[in-house]
């Protein structure tokens, strides 16, 4: 077994986990696109058809939210994130422009930013599959982000959004819920301000409500 990151624990299966609380999942429309927009020349949507002419990558990894819970063992497969910036993404930017950020929008609003570094580490994934079976609305059909080297909330499910940013974005979060700019697991970035000690017990109250609420319905 894995040893997990600081603070965390590990939970049974994978539970349905965020802000949707008791809401269903979004439905899948019948052609789903990404809409690409930011630093391009012109926005566009992306068919998540083309996806299948990108290369794929299968991937064993846990899954950590930064509430205090962690999924082991998930199998993922997609599309790299590297590869869809390097196919999609690039060849789309207005000239001259330097990236430094993606963001990234689920069809439920969920927001979530990464910095371009991040987001191009080899083990981002848009993941189509999760464990063999294509995703289910419980975990972000018909695709999401996965990023298992940064807490769970960057790994926005109902992906139906990027855009290429040139500078950090002004995210409207409440204080308590503050994002780390970076999120990164190893490190225990759990909060924007708020030092790991107190962050990690008041988080930690929270998991067994939210997953109440959030268990499907
Ligand atoms: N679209 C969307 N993506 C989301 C969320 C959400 O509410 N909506 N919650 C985030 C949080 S906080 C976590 S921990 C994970 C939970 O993923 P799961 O529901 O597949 O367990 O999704 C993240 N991505
Ligand atoms: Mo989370």
């Amino acid at each position: 077994m894995r040893t997990l990151p600081p603070g965390q624990r590990r939970v049974d299966g994978f539970p349905r986990f965020g802000s949707h609380l008791s809401r269903p999942a979004p439905a899948v429309p019948a052609a789903p696109v990404i809409a690409v927009g930011g630093a391009v020349r012109e926005e566009f949507d992306l068919p998540l058809a083309k996806l299948s002419m990108l290369p794929r990558q299968e991937q064993l990894a846990d899954f950590h939210c930064v509430a205090g819970w962690s999924a082991t063992d998930l199998t993922w497969e997609g599309v790299p994130f590297g590869a869809l910036y390097r196919a999609v993404l690039e060849p789309a930017l207005r000239p001259g422009v330097t990236v430094t950020h993606i963001q990234c929008r689920g069809m439920d609003g969920w927001t979530s930013v990464l910095t371009l570094a991040d987001a191009l580490g080899d083990d981002v994934l848009v993941a189509e599959h999760l464990d063999g079976e294509p995703l289910d609305g419980d975990h972000g059909a018909p695709v999401r982000l996965v990023s298992p080297r940064q807490y769970g909330y960057v790994s926005v499910k109902h992906l139906c959004r990027i855009d290429v940013l040139t500078s950090a974005p002004k995210l409207s979060e409440p204080f308590l819920l503050k994002t780390h700019p970076r999120g990164r697991v190893w490190e225990e970035e759990r909060h924007g301000v708020l030092p790991t000690w107190l962050v990690r017990p008041l988080y930690r109250a929270l998991v067994a409500p939210i997953r109440i609420l959030s268990a499907r319905r």
